[in-house]
């Protein structure tokens, strides 16, 4: 299993809700059947379209694959042998809040009460065995299209586009698992638009809007793509550099400083620029916890603001 974050523009499709990380952009069908014979049919007709399949007989491995891959769907048997398919789904609800992945049950008893019974215990769709597989693929289709527009919204600020706080939190204890394994530094960025107010109380709101979104597509392109920006709230953004020592992080961050200064906003015959301060916590030793990082980024942060704005504290 191979956890990595991505700019998700640079790499379409690769994060699912759960950060994990697959070797292709194409999404990931867990199927979990005891025979062997219906596997291997479903799997060919599901890659033939371009998906990944993943498969099992055991429930038990089944279920810590299922945590551990975090499919975009689910298709799941219901006679199985150790476990039924309702078992497997009662046990994948209670851990489940978080996330939502379209569950399709399939079962040698297509009748009216198994097919309650399965909605009832939380499937998205029912399937009789024998299976049609034209209606099948379709209906498979639909619900990986629904999964990743789901994802893209939970994940990703409506605004500004970029990956917002609910991420954020999910991914830094991820950088901090990677640091633990690799020990390679690596730097958090609290950075927060100057005189913000200023900007909504002359120019307006929607102009404030516009300031925000330029602002953070101007940082999404000029990072590295393995460096992710994030939206914390309102005009404050956390920036993650990996592999990344202070240093290097702070000379980034002036540049960006930089260059966003020189852009030149208009609104009717006014024209105005905006700058940006940034306080940066470079995590480079075990016994930092996420906290204590980003606390120290915020007083960096609150010291660039003290010293005049449009600065970097590390
Ligand atoms: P400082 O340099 O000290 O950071 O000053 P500031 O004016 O940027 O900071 P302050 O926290 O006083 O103001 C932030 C403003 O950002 C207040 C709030 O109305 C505005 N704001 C927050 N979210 C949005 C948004 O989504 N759109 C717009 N247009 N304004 C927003
Ligand atoms: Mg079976
Ligand atoms: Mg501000
Ligand atoms: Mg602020």
């Amino acid at each position: 299993l191979v956890k990595l974050i991505y700019n998700y523009e640079n790499s379409s499709n690769l994060v699912n809700l759960n950060g994990t990380v697959l070797n292709s952009s194409a999404p990931l069908i867990q199927i979990i059947d005891d025979d062997v014979s219906m596997l291997i049919l479903l799997k060919d007709v599901l890659e033939e379209k371009g998906w990944m399949v993943i498969t099992n007989t055991n429930p038990e491995i089944a279920v810590k694959q299922y945590f551990e891959m975090k499919p975009d769907c689910l298709i799941l048997d219901i006679h199985l042998p150790q476990k039924d398919g309702f078992q497997i789904l009662q046990e994948i609800q209670q851990h489940n809040e978080k996330y939502f992945i379209p569950t399709i049950m399939i079962s040698i008893n297509n009748n009216k009460e198994t097919r309650i019974k399965a909605y009832q215990n939380g499937a998205d769709d029912f399937f009789g065995k024998p299976i049609d597989m034209e209606e099948f693929v379709v209906k498979v289709n639909r619900h990986l299209q629904r999964k990743k527009i789901f994802d893209q919204s939970v994940l990703i600020d409506e605004l500004t586009q970029v990956y917002n706080r609910k991420f954020l939190v999910d991914s830094l204890q991820r950088f901090f698992l990677d640091f633990k394994r690799t020990k390679q530094p690596f730097s958090i960025s609290i950075v927060d638009i100057d005189f913000f107010k200023k900007v909504n109380d002359t120019y307006g709101h929607l102009m404030g809007d516009q300031v925000l979104r330029d602002f953070a597509q101007y940082i999404k392109r000029n990072i590295r793509s393995l460096d992710i920006i994030y939206r914390y709230g309102g005009e404050e953004f956390v920036i993650v550099f990996p592999n990344t020592t202070s240093e290097d992080a702070k000379r980034r961050l002036n540049e960006l400083i930089k260059g966003f200064s020189q852009i030149k906003f208009t609104h009717n015959e006014a024209c105005f620029s905006v700058t940006f301060s940034a306080g940066t916590y470079t995590v480079k030793d075990d016994f930092v916890t996420i906290t204590e990082a980003f606390k120290g980024a915020d007083s960096s942060l609150y010291e660039a603001k003290r010293l005049g704005r449009a600065r970097v504290e590390c």
